[in-house]
């Protein structure tokens, strides 16, 4: 019997392609070694940034409630909710009641409030999505933003050049939305390194890496799954945020040079590099 092995419940929208969210959390969870059960937010012809404009959006809020309610009479549990791109504000207050009626006790709450990205919110959300994304994340064990995200959700102004006291302040501005752990991505102090910055307990830890000169999409979904599939292995949090990081760099390498491929990541020619480092103690 493997006690590593843990039952965990997605939230995210299905992109049919373009290789985020669902279709990057199962694959990923899945070589972490968990079950994975997957709840979707949306169903969408492709993801929604630029170059894919035409997309098809089917909203699958109304359809959660009863997904729930029949979990419930079976007696379905989880071990841990991890939450990305959700396709309503609505459906996050459903995710919250999810949070209360799904999981077991001490379940872990994981949200990545994926909502925008180089200063802007992705198309479709407004402030009121991003008022429920505050309130979900204030019942969250470990939150997952990137620096625009956490500058929507603390409200302090989005900074492309900042120093450690402007990410200070995103830490501290997130602690006060009440977020148990923060693990903060792309947190950049030189031109040649990009890095996580993680709090806990009221400490920080820095991982620095290299950084690639190049835009990619879906990295934020690789590296929240690749974190949460670690965690879930029982790293601790700095482990699996290091860990993440790593195995997002791989990817990116695995995809620079191949203009085509500008949509997404080539995560899973590496998947291997993610079981093997697991592997290691
Ligand atoms: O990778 C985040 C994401 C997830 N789902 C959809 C998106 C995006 C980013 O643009 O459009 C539908």
């Amino acid at each position: 019997m493997n006690d590593d092995y843990k039952r965990i419940l997605v939230v995210q929208d299905i992109s049919c392609v373009g290789q985020c969210s669902l279709t990057v959390a199962l694959p990923i969870l899945s070589a972490c070694g968990m079950e994975t059960a997957i709840l979707p937010s949306a169903v969408l012809s492709t993801h929604t940034a630029k170059g894919f404009e035409g997309f098809t959006f089917r909203d699958l809020t109304d359809d959660i409630p009863d997904i729930c309610a029949h979990w419930q009479s079976k007696n379905i549990t989880f071990d841990a909710l991890y939450t990305g791109y959700l396709g309503s504000t609505r459906q996050v207050q459903m995710v919250e009641d999810m949070m209360d009626t799904l999981l077991v006790p001490g379940g872990v709450k994981i949200v990545d409030p994926a909502m925008a990205d180089n200063g802007r919110l992705y198309v479709g959300f407004d402030d009121d999505y991003v008022a429920a994304m505050r309130r979900l994340c204030a019942r969250a064990d470990i939150i997952l933003p990137n620096i625009t995200e956490a500058a929507f959700l603390t409200g302090l102004d989005y900074r492309e050049e900042y120093d450690e006291a402007y990410i200070d302040e995103l830490l501290q501005g997130l602690r006060r939305l009440g977020a148990r752990d923060i693990v903060l991505t792309g947190v950049s102090f030189s031109p040649d390194t990009l890095g996580v910055m993680v709090y806990e307990n009221g400490q920080k830890q820095y991982h620095p890496h290299r950084r690639i000169p190049q835009m990619f999409h879906g990295t934020g979904d690789v590296y929240a799954s690749a974190f949460t599939g670690a965690y879930l292995r029982g790293r601790s949090l700095f482990d699996s945020a290091c860990v993440a990081a790593d195995y997002t760099l791989a990817a990116i390498e695995n995809t620079v040079g191949a203009p085509e491929h500008w949509y997404g990541v080539r995560f899973e020619p590496v998947l291997p590099v993610l079981i093997e480092r697991l592997k290691k103690g």
